[in-house]
């Protein structure tokens, strides 16, 4: 008998042979590029993640596909440790059904449907749906799947190629009488994997060997081509019942193999599962009998009419046959008169034959376990395989013949098996609750990150709102009661060219305080020599007293002249103080408040030209023949404009934010005087101090206020500049981890101190090239170890939408400001320059562009030009304080 059916048996040298011929096969079906061509087609299957323990609910579900048509209600109890209960229902499938027209399957099921709910009491519930549904499916999604071929007993018209789930939903329509809401299609084996999964966190592959036979894993999304993403993994369905499609195992398949293809409803398709599965086997123990009984080689060569009808000797008969129960009976039933060793003979084909099915059954597997493991680059992977279906759960043998073969050809992977009790269906029910938790999940991130969100209307609210504050704060009546301050500057005109000399500059209120010297030579052209130093000013000075303050500065002062070799010198220097200052002259500035955070006290209120003047008298160490004091975007425009004469604002995106621009004089109520133009300092960090921006502040925007130095000062600063947005971002993090949508709800405490998420992070997670891993790493310098690949997804998404609000609000404000400008010259089309500067601008690979979009949008009659500052503030202040030597030398000042 052996002998005769020799092809049957499969060397493990073969069976390793086809293992990794397998292997090939996956790959081909993986890479993008032989996918369509691949005979097993490795299916995304869209199924991500598993339960976490928080799914709850009550969830329907369909298993189609198997031998019996089930349809389920599965109860998840939450609450941690999760309890399933589960009632469910078998309804019968009509053969002509199955072979009938699509609307007609779905309408059937749609009914049994109604049947279900109305059994249950619950027809008036719109209850999730989890789908079954076991056939080769494209999907593109959860809840969107492509019937690709039907296989089985299946053979409908007007499905392939068509959504099953859009023809699910039209029957249910077409009922009318109740509905559902359908979140999920899935195959068996994903399902199966489900279910054992929710016992053993191992299971990372799902095996059925039923009607049909097939299997999924789960996979690294690298590796997955046709996916985009390359963080974590998804389950792929393999729908390895393709195998050899393409006559990849011709040298396998014996006669008997090709005559049940060609008897069977698909011809040329699943022939692989046409040699393993339980639809097949007992067809293919039929046919061996027909051929040997021709050949006189067994029944004394009697065939009858049973024994030659094709599905005459089901599969079940092989079960009882194999556990040594009713072989005769069995052939009796086919109208034979069996011999003794006819009945062995026929016990040992049928022992060839599913020994055969369970031989090819663990070589394949063997190759997707080689897969995991290489996957994992794990030296012995611990897994388990959960498995279903009629074959291996009604054949005596095949469990123990696919687990024996399955350690020979891969000893080195530690691998159980864990029979489904429950069918796939509560594997279905998990997939929906997850994809139910995950939509809830996402639909809860997506309205507070729509509350970050401005539309195209709200931002023009707020340059309207902000037009409107400039105009109150160039109004006398109305300066002292807006929020927006439209300082004079007493900088009214730019370097000729004549100017020169040296001249120090200082540059406070940045993320750093320069000290430079600024060289102006009169050569051919004008040349600018610039040196200049750095100092930190430590926290404790910033919030100290205001003469610890500018004894610091004189001592940075100093230490610069010496350095540059000038000590006791006596120059004019350019105070770039980039905080609210009020001017009635250029070399003075009275502190309207601190900002940013500086806090130094006997400050506020006080000349600061007065107060350095006061501290460079206390050190006697050097002489200031002359000080401007100049903001630091008059010095950006400044410094700028020196290089083109069409930049006439400046706009600082960096610690703080804030703009200013060349008035027309006879707009500056506060200022004698109505010829020319005016530099106007807008300090448009407090625009929303008096409410003006209510209602576009979150929650987050009102923690970090009221966290921050100044409750309520400085609103829309603290929507936009860098020393707040990591605040935001860190709030909305700590939100999200408290809701249980981030860091699976393990708050870390250092995601609980202020300042722990640094603006500089917003941009680096911004950056494109920055891969996921570079996220996480970012994560676990913030003690936030356990992060998961979507963690990072998401921080990255509320980094950008952060970030992305800051900049659109600029934009906004640029607007209102270039407009002005332009119906100031009543231009119907404005071209003009903004000088920048400020890390923020700097550093954010989206800001620039985000911003000059939202203002091209909001300003379309400007053409707006951004000139990166790259000499810094300090270069226009030594410039500015150049021309008032100059103006002053010639008395004009
Ligand atoms: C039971 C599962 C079902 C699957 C079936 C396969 O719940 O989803 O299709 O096993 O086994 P069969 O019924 O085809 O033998
Ligand atoms: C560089 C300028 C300085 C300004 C700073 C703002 O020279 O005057 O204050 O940019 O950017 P930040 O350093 O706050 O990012
Ligand atoms: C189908 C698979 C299914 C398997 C087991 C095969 O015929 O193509 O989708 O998983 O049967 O039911
Ligand atoms: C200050 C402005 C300064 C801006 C940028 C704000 O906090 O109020 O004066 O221009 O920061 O540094």
């Amino acid at each position: 008998m052996d002998k005769y059916l020799h092809q049957f048996r499969l060397s493990d040298k073969t069976l390793m042979e086809l293992s990794v011929r397998f292997r090939r096969e996956m790959d081909k079906g993986l890479c993008r590029d032989t996918n369509p061509t691949a005979a097993v087609k490795m299916l995304p299957t869209f199924v991500r993640s598993t339960p976490d323990g928080t799914e709850q609910g009550e969830f329907l579900a369909l298993d189609l596909g198997g031998s019996n048509f089930r349809i389920l209600l599965v109860k998840v109890k939450g609450n941690g440790d999760q309890k399933v209960e589960m009632e469910s229902q078998i309804y019968d499938i009509p053969e002509l059904v199955m072979r009938g027209s699509g609307s007609e399957l779905f309408d059937h099921i749609a009914d049994c449907l109604a049947n279900f709910l109305e059994k249950m009491g619950i027809k008036d519930k719109k209850l999730p749906l989890g789908f079954t549904f076991s056939f080769p499916c494209q999907q593109t999604k959860l809840d969107e799947s492509v019937l690709i071929s039907w296989t089985k007993g299946f053979r409908l018209s007007g499905v392939e190629g068509k959504d099953v789930v859009s023809l699910l939903r039209k029957s249910i329509k077409k009922r009318g009488d109740f509905d559902t809401d359908i979140m999920a299609v899935i195959s068996d084996t994903v399902g199966t994997m489900m279910t054992c999964g929710f016992d053993d966190r191992h299971c990372e592959i799902g095996l059925i060997v039923g009607t049909g036979t097939n299997a999924c894993y789960m996979e690294q999304m690298r590796n997955l081509q046709l996916m985009d993403g390359d963080e974590g993994q998804m389950c792929v369905n393999t729908e390895w019942g393709a195998f050899g499609d393409d006559g990849a195992l011709e040298d396998l398949r014996t006669d008997i193999d090709r005559e049940i293809d060609a008897g069977s409803l698909n011809p040329g398709k699943q022939l692989f599962e046409k040699m393993i599965s339980g639809m097949y086997m007992g067809e293919l123990v039929r046919l061996i009998l027909v051929k040997m009984a021709r050949e006189q080689l067994l029944f004394q060569g009697q065939t009858t009419p049973q024994l030659l009808t094709s599905g005459r000797f089901s599969t079940n008969y092989i079960y009882a046959i194999e556990s040594d129960k009713l072989v005769f009976k069995a052939l009796r039933s086919l109208g034979l008169d069996p011999s003794a060793e006819d009945c062995a003979a026929t016990r040992r084909i049928c022992q060839i034959v599913s020994t055969r099915a369970a031989h090819l059954c663990a070589s394949a597997l063997a190759a997707v376990m080689r897969q995991i493991r290489d996957n994992k680059a794990a030296e012995k992977l611990r897994i388990t395989i959960g498995v279903d279906g009629s074959v291996y759960k009604g054949h005596p043998e095949f469990p123990r013949k696919l687990n024996k073969m399955v350690r020979r050809l891969v000893p080195d992977c530690d691998v159980r098996f864990l029979q489904s009790q429950h069918g796939s269906g509560k594997g279905a029910a998990m997939v929906t609750a997850v994809a139910y938790r995950l939509a809830a999940q996402h639909a809860e991130r997506q309205r507070v990150l729509g509350t970050l969100r401005l539309s195209r209307e709200q931002l023009l609210e707020v340059k309207r709102r902000l037009t409107a504050e400039m105009a109150r704060g160039l109004c006398k009546q109305t300066h002292d009661q807006t929020s927006v301050k439209m300082l004079p500057t007493y900088v009214r005109s730019t370097p000729d060219g004549t100017e020169q000399g040296d001249f120090l500059a200082l540059d406070l209120g940045g993320s750093s305080f320069r000290v430079l010297l600024v060289r102006l030579k009169n050569e051919k052209k004008q040349k600018v020599d610039m040196h200049q130093k750095i100092y930190s000013i430590d926290q404790d000075t910033l919030q100290g007293t205001g003469e610890e303050l500018f004894n610091h500065i004189v001592y940075c002062i100093a230490d610069f002249l010496d350095y540059m070799g000038m000590r006791g010198a006596s120059l004019p220097l350019g105070f770039t103080f980039s905080f609210p200052c009020d001017q009635t002259k250029l070399d003075e500035g009275i502190l309207l408040k601190w900002t940013k955070g500086f806090k130094a006290s006997d400050c506020e209120g006080k000349d600061v030209v007065k107060l350095l003047k006061e501290a460079v008298q206390r050190k006697q160490k050097f002489d200031l023949s002359f000080v401007a004091v100049v903001n630091d975007t008059v010095g950006t425009m400044m410094t700028c404009a020196y290089q083109d004469p069409k930049c006439e604002l400046g706009l600082i995106v960096g610690t703080g934010t804030n703009a200013c621009y060349m008035e027309e004089m006879h707009n500056i109520e506060t200022v004698e005087g109505n010829q020319g133009r005016m530099c106007v300092n807008v300090e448009w960090g407090a625009f929303g101090e008096n409410g003006e921006l209510d209602d576009f502040c979150t929650e987050f925007d009102r923690a970090v206020d009221e966290s921050s130095n100044y409750p309520g000062k400085q609103r829309y600063e603290k929507m936009i500049s860098g020393m707040y947005l990591g605040e935001i971002v860190r709030h909305v993090l700590m939100d999200f981890t408290t809701k249980g949508l981030l860091f699976r709800g393990k708050m870390s405490e250092r995601l609980k101190t202020r300042g722990i998420f640094e603006t500089k992070f917003l941009s680096q997670v911004e950056s494109d090239r920055l891969a996921m891993r570079q996220v996480r790493s970012i994560l676990q310098h913030l003690g936030l170890t356990g992060s998961t690949c979507d963690d990072s997804v998401l921080v990255k998404e509320v980094c950008s939408v952060v970030g992305r609000r800051a900049a659109q609000l600029c934009g906004a404000g640029l607007a209102a400001l270039v407009d002005k400008i332009r119906q100031n010259r009543n231009l119907n089309q404005l071209s003009i320059t903004v000088g920048v500067d400020g890390t923020l601008y700097k550093t954010h690979p989206h800001f620039s562009r985000i911003m000059q979009e939202t203002l091209q949008d909001l300003a379309p009659q400007c053409e707006v030009t951004f000139l990166k500052s790259e000499d810094g503030s300090g270069k226009g202040a030594a410039l500015i304080t150049a021309v008032a030597c100059r103006l002053k030398s010639e008395q004009l000042l």
